[in-house]
């Protein structure tokens, strides 16, 4: 059985034990998931990223989920696209892993990520996609915990993508 799944619709909406952030390397909020993210969580939220310091790209951060129905948010900041030239790709790729890596220390049985850097950050939706799923796969193995992935697509054409990439579940 697969544990992977693509759900259409806002993340902020789901029941899941961490969702993912796609923020900036600030963490002190900005437009897209983000400002959707921290608008559910309330106050509470930028209040803890205040005390993180900042993410560099491809790294990832946790705090709590304040007032989403999430318990955790895993805060991570994707590459800006440029030409496919300046490491996107393994920058998306080591979000997705730390990520991964955060989950893992949390022991959480679901998560759900975002399509990280393609919106504002202008990274190919099928491109990121391909990363997202292969990276994720790869390693679910050193989360036994972790039983369900959830890709959240926020438009048709998105949700295709996946459908496509992922085995049925
Ligand atoms: N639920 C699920 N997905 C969403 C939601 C939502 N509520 N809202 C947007 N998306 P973006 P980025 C999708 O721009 O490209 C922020 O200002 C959206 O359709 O949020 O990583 C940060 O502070 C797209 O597919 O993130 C950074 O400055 C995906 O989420 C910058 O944007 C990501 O789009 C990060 O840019």
């Amino acid at each position: 059985m697969s544990r992977l799944y693509v759900h259409e619709g806002d993340i902020t909406r789901l029941q899941v034990d961490a969702i993912v952030n796609a923020a900036n390397e600030s963490l002190l909020g900005g437009g897209g998931v983000d400002g959707a993210i921290h608008l559910a969580a309330g106050p509470g939220l930028l209040e803890e990223c205040k005390r993180l310091g900042g993410c560099a790209v491809g790294d990832a951060k946790v705090t709590g989920g304040h007032a989403l129905l999430a318990k955790w948010v895993i805060h991570t900041v994707g590459p800006v696209w440029r030409d496919g030239s300046m490491g996107e790709d393994s920058l998306l790729a080591s979000c997705y892993r730390r990520c991964m890596e955060e989950a893992a220390k949390l022991k959480v049985g679901s998560l759900a990520f975002p399509c990280i850097s393609t919106g504002v950050y202008g990274f190919p939706q099928e491109r990121a996609a391909r990363i997202a799923v292969a990276t994720v796969t790869a390693d679910l193995a050193k989360c036994e915990r972790l039983e369900r992935v959830v890709f959240v697509t926020f438009d048709s054409s998105a949700t295709e993508i996946y459908q496509a990439l992922l085995p049925v579940s």
